[in-house]
C-alpha cells in the first residue's frame, strides 16, 4: 500500500470544513522500550512496539495557514533551513490538494546542546495544527498514525507522559497506532547529558535499515523488545522504580549491541558516553538507584526519582534536570 491510498483510507469519512489557521504544541518524547527496524517503509510500520515518555513542556509549537502563491516555512522565527523545509514540504505534498500552499511556523523550545531529536514533537504538532486547519476533526489515534508518516517517533509524541505505539500486524499499517498509557509518576525525572550536540551519523532512518539488513544479532531484538515492552508497562502500573530503570537500560543496551554487530559496524557512542555510562555503573554499585538509556545518538538520558535529584547533580553538574509530570 502507498502512503497516499493509507492517507485517503484514514481521511475518507472526515470532515472536511477547511478553517484559517491551525496551532498545536507537541512535547518531545525517549523511548523507554526502543523503536528498532521497520516492517515495512513506505507506511513507517515498525517491527516491533515502543514506549516513550514525553518531557513535558519541552517541545515544538507549530502554527499552519494557508499561503497565496507559495509554500513559507519558517523555524524559530527564521526561513528553516534547506533540509528542514525539503522534509516538511515532502509531508505536506501528501496532504495537499492542487494549487494549495501552506505557511508553517516551527519554534523549538528544546535546548539544541540536549542533542534531542525534534523531529518527533515537529511532526506531532504540524499534524495536529493541520488539523485544525482543513477541519478534519481527527481523534488523538488517526494523527498518530499520520505523524507516524514524518517520523515514526512522532506518533509517540501525540501524548503527555508515558505513550505507546503498537507495531500492529496488518499490512496496510491500520492498527500501527499510538495511545497513552493512563498512569502518572510525578516522582520521575530524567536527566539530560549531552556528550556532542552534533547531528548524529548516521541517521537513525539509516542506522536501523543498516541493522536490520546486517546484523545477526537483530533477530534476538523483536523478541526482547516484546518482552521489555511488558515489564515497562507492568514496572509503571506498579511504580517499582528498580525493575523500571533495569528495563529500560537493558533495552537501550540491547538495541546498541544490534547497531554494533551490524556492518559497518554502527557505534553512535564516543569515549565520554562510556564514561558517563561506567559512572552510573559505578554508583549503583553503591545502591544509588541510578539508570539510563541512550538513542541513535552519544548522549545519556539518566533516570531517577526526585528525592534522589541533589546527587544526580552533584555526581553529574552538567545535567538538564526534566520534569516529565510537571504541576499544571
Ligand atoms: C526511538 N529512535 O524509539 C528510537 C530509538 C532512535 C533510537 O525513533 O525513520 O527519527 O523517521 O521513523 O523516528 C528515531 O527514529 O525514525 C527513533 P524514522 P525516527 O525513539
Amino acid at each position: 500500500m502507498t502512503r497516499q491510498k493509507f492517507i485517503d483510507q484514514l481521511l475518507k469519512g472526515s470532515r472536511r470544513k477547511p478553517g484559517t489557521r491551525g496551532e498545536a504544541f507537541a512535547p518531545a518524547n525517549i523511548a523507554l522500550c526502543k523503536y528498532w527496524g521497520k516492517r515495512d517503509a513506505e507506511l513507517n510500520l515498525p517491527a516491533n512496539s515502543s514506549l516513550s515518555i514525553s518531557l513535558g513542556k519541552l517541545g515544538t509549537r507549530t502554527v499552519v495557514k494557508f499561503a497565496k502563491n507559495a509554500d513559507r516555512i519558517f523555524l524559530n522565527g527564521k526561513p528553516a533551513p534547506k533540509a528542514f523545509t525539503r522534509r516538511v514540504l515532502a509531508y505536506l505534498d501528501l496532504f495537499r490538494k492542487k494549487g494549495q500552499f501552506f505557511e508553517v511556523r516551527t519554534k523549538n523550545n528544546i535546548p539544541t546542546a540536549t542533542g534531542l531529536a525534534s523531529s518527533a514533537s515537529g511532526f506531532a504538532a504540524l499534524i495536529q495544527a493541520l488539523n485544525e486547519l482543513m477541519g478534519w476533526k481527527l481523534r488523538p489515534r488517526e494523527l498518530s498514525m499520520l505523524a507516524r508518516l514524518g517520523s515514526g517517533s512522532a506518533a509517540r509524541s501525540l501524548y503527555d507522559g508515558f505513550a505507546v505505539w503498537h507495531a500492529g500486524q496488518r499490512p496496510d499499517g491500520m492498527d500501527s497506532y499510538a495511545e497513552a498509557v493512563d498512569s502518572a509518576w510525578p516522582a520521575l525525572r530524567i536527566g539530560i547529558l549531552e556528550v556532542s550536540a552534533a547531528r548524529k551519523e548516521p541517521g537513525s532512518t539509516e542506522g536501523m535499515n543498516r541493522t536490520r539488513e546486517t546484523s545477526e544479532l537483530y533477530q534476538a531484538w523483536p523478541a526482547q523488545a516484546a518482552c521489555d515492552f511488558d515489564e515497562l508497562r507492568a514496572a509503571i502500573a506498579a511504580k517499582d522504580f528498580p525493575m523500571f530503570g533495569k528495563t529500560a537500560e537493558n533495552n537501550a543496551m540491547a538495541m546498541h549491541a544490534t547497531m554494533l554487530a551490524a556492518w559497518p559496524p554502527l557505534c553512535y557512542w564516543k569515549p565520554r558516553s562510556l564514561a558517563l555510562m561506567q559512572k552510573v555503573w559505578e554508583v549503583r554499585e553503591y545502591g544509588f538507584e541510578l539508570y539510563f538509556t541512550m538513542d541513535a545518538g552519544p548522549n545519556l538520558k539518566l533516570l531517577f526519582l526526585e528525592n534522589d535529584a541533589r546527587t544526580v547533580r552533584k555526581l553529574f553538574p552538567k545535567v538538564q534536570i526534566v520534569t516529565p509530570f510537571p504541576k499544571a
